[in-house]
């Protein structure tokens, strides 16, 4: 089933780019993910088409509207209608929202999709959100100028999950997060590199790790889990804790973990 994404937003013209290049163009071409996008102008009126005005209180900086927003998600609802598709949830992209997980990427993606709204200066009016929006997101503790990379962001997760994207099925189930841990590093040709071990420095052999080479696919399985493990327990300490806490650490696991030193 697609994935329909509603977007709102005053830079319409910067989402074109993303779904013509990549793995995941496929994913958008054939509308498996399925991108409407709504610029906000087109419902702003009088003869500046303003979207935006100065914040109650002072301060610095604009405020987004509530009417042009209002009658641009009237035509959204409209045109969902008229699609027969669902009333899709308003997502808002911001600082304040909740941390976006791979977890929340693989529930919007087996979802019938969302309406993303892009804010841009200093945000919405508040009304507006409390109305209309079900969801804040945010991709981190850092500000945007705008909601748009956010969307795009949230938009290429859920298209890599689409089926035929990615090369087989089980490439994304090794990605770092989709077992709750980091991946494990990837190694191709040449078998053996002659590079300083960091830039500037002298020259050393530096060789693909043997196990790779082996054939042993148990053994390079067993290989790759313990670098998640290793990677995972001295960058995130707290996913192994998580992992751990769902059971999903064996025996070996914790073994391996326990003579690690961080
Ligand atoms: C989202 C939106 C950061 C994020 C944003 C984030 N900055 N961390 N900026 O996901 C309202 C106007 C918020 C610009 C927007």
């Amino acid at each position: 089933m697609a994935v329909r994404f509603d977007v709102i937003t005053l830079f319409p013209e910067l989402f074109a780019p993303f779904q013509t290049v990549g793995v995941t163009r496929r994913a958008f071409e054939t509308r498996a993910v399925d991108v409407r996008l709504w610029p906000l102008r087109d419902h702003a009126e009088g003869v500046y088409r303003r979207v935006d005005d100065r914040p109650f209180g002072g301060g610095p900086g604009m405020v987004m509207l509530v009417e042009p927003l209002v009658r641009c998600l009237s035509a959204i609802r409209a045109s969902q209608q008229a699609d027969g598709a669902e009333r899709l949830p308003v997502v808002l992209f911001s600082p304040a929202g909740k941390p976006l997980t791979q977890q929340r990427v693989e529930a919007l993606a087996a979802s019938p999709g969302a309406v993303l709204l892009c804010g841009r200066y200093e945000g919405i009016d508040q009304r507006f959100i409390d109305t209309f929006v079900d969801e804040e997101i945010s991709l981190g503790d850092y500000v945007l100028s705008g909601g748009e990379l956010p969307a795009l962001t949230l938009m290429d997760a859920v298209a890599r999950l689409q089926p035929g994207v990615l090369h087989d099925a089980a490439s994304h189930q090794q990605d770092s997060f989709s077992d709750g841990l980091l991946d494990c590093p990837h190694y191709s040709r040449p078998e053996v590199l002659a590079l300083p071990v960091r830039e500037g420095g002298e020259p050393a052999e530096q060789p693909v790790p043997p196990v790779l080479l082996s054939g042993h696919h148990a053994h390079i399985a067993r290989w790759r889990r313990e670098q998640q493990l290793a990677i995972t327990a001295r960058r995130r300490p707290e996913l192994i804790e998580a992992a751990r806490a769902r059971g999903e650490l064996s025996k070996k696991d914790e073994d391996f973990l326990r003579g690690l030193t961080l």
